[in-house]
């Protein structure tokens, strides 16, 4: 590398710069039951409102991602919640929040422990079967998990 750029990179304010190495994780749920998935309508933002999303929100300093979801689903659902492994790709969620920080949203599959889910900060919240999932106006962002989650469904 120039000269210069090596001071760049070596530079901590460079190396260190909150989103230039890291992202923020968003962690959502893939809550699957009887080959169903349950999804939750979206209230806000009005680009998102109405569409149907897999629970979840962003992961809070200091938490790590599966403690974040279960505190998400216990405040959207009202449910206690096991967090499993992975499913489907990262997504890129560019300028998901109102700084500069970026965001990458994970799907992990989730399984209900205790309670009965209800739409406690959603909309509504509704089991679909692989063909309604399918047909269900998801959140962009979602979509791209849909062919994953079905796989999964039909493990379930
Ligand atoms: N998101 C998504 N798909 C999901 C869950 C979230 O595309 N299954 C996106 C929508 C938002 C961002 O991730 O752009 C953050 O999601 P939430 O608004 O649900 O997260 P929080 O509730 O934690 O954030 P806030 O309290 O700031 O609204």
């Amino acid at each position: 590398y120039p000269t210069s750029v090596q001071a760049a990179m070596s530079d901590e304010r460079f190396a260190g710069h909150e989103g230039e190495d890291h992202a923020q994780e968003v962690a959502a749920a893939a809550i699957i039951s009887a080959g169903s998935i349950l999804l939750a309508q979206r209230t806000y933002p009005e680009e998102l409102a109405g569409l149907w999303e897999l629970p979840g929100g962003k992961v809070h300093d200091g938490e790590l991602p599966a403690e974040a979801l279960r505190r998400e689903l216990e405040e959207e659902l009202g449910v206690t919640t096991a967090i499993g492994p992975r499913i489907g790709v990262d997504v890129d969620l560019a300028g998901a929040g109102s700084d500069s920080e970026r965001y990458v949203l994970r799907a992990y599959l989730v399984q209900l422990i205790a309670g009965e889910p209800q739409p406690l900060e959603h909309a509504e919240i509704r089991w679909f079967t692989v063909a309604e999932l399918r047909d269900a106006d998801l959140v962009p962002n979602d979509r791209v998990w849909v062919d994953d989650l079905v796989r999964s469904m039909r493990e379930h």
